[in-house]
């Protein structure tokens, strides 16, 4: 399907035109969500899109699914009430990096923790786009933000690790330069069975890349086809060259009891009354 059937099929036009800056990797984002939805012929009752606060969180209601805009960092816990109480229900989550590992920080933990079938689109800008360029736990050490005028001294997480760490049974990376394959990360996450994260990297040239002299949104983009390599390729780099890159793909993938599942076990031996 072309972009602009997407758009018909897909997106509340009443809501658009959308807040987003020029050149913010967003729509792309957004875009390749709606692809990999439309790539697994899911009807759009069975998909539920469920968003904090944030530039990107804004998402959830362009989107013509059923859909929730939640309160900042929330997400993820109304997402697991809606699953719970719909199981059927493919159940994604869009999020900013500050909005999933800041505030909303405990939350993701937990939920990787119980792997329950979400699926979380984590909108990295490295920055708190929305609110004017604070710094978040997704900002690069040294960056400057409105909050650290001298640069940053925190050192971030990787979200790979925060992750696995925790217990998410699909992870995966991909940019704004590399479309088709958030796209079809994207459709994997969702079909997993688990608690999957996908972690898109996309551009903001207003409130990260003025700040630090990242040039123009397409030299953003450019950054992330330099920077960005596939996971079977970054493998064989050595240590030294890995420093400058980040591997992108399904970086990881397991198989283990789903939360909404083994609380059905649950249900079922409290209605036959069997401790
Ligand atoms: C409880 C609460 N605290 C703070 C805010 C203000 N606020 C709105 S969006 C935001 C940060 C957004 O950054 P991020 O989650 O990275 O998303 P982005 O806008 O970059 O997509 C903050 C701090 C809020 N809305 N609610």
């Amino acid at each position: 399907m072309e972009m602009e059937q997407l758009i018909d099929k897909y997106f509340r036009a009443g809501r658009l035109p959308h807040i987003w800056c020029p050149g913010c990797g967003n729509g792309i984002v957004t875009g390749a969500l709606v692809k990999a939805i439309d790539k697994l012929s899911l009807a759009k009752d069975d998909v539920a899109v469920v968003s904090g606060i944030g530039c990107s969180s804004r998402a959830s209601g362009y989107l013509d699914f059923n859909t929730v805009h939640s309160a900042h960092g929330r997400g993820l816990p109304v997402a697991t009430g809606v699953k719970l109480a719909e199981p059927r229900l493919k159940v994604i989550v869009v999020s900013g990096d500050g909005d999933a590992t800041a505030i909303g920080g405990n939350h993701f933990i937990h939920a990787a923790r119980r792997n329950i079938d979400l699926t979380v689109i984590l909108y990295n800008n490295n920055i708190y786009g929305m609110t004017g360029g604070q710094y978040s736990p997704l900002t690069p050490t040294n960056s400057k933000a409105t909050t650290a005028p001298y640069g940053t001294v925190d050192r971030p997480f990787d979200v790979y690790d925060l992750a696995r760490g925790t217990g998410a049974t699909f992870i995966a990376r991909a940019t704004t330069y590399h479309t088709q394959l958030l796209t079809d990360v994207i459709a994997q996450g969702i079909e997993h069975v688990g608690f999957s994260v996908i972690e898109a990297i996309t551009a903001c040239p207003i409130s990260f890349g003025r700040q630090n002299k990242k040039g123009s949104a397409p030299n953003m983009m450019k950054w992330q086809k330099d920077h960005g390599v596939m996971l079977a390729a970054y493998e064989k780099l050595t240590a030294e060259e890995q420093t400058d890159k980040f591997p992108i793909g399904v970086l990881y993938k397991a198989q283990a009891p789903e939360y909404t599942a083994e609380y059905d076990k649950v249900i079922a031996k409290a209605q036959k009354g069997a401790k």
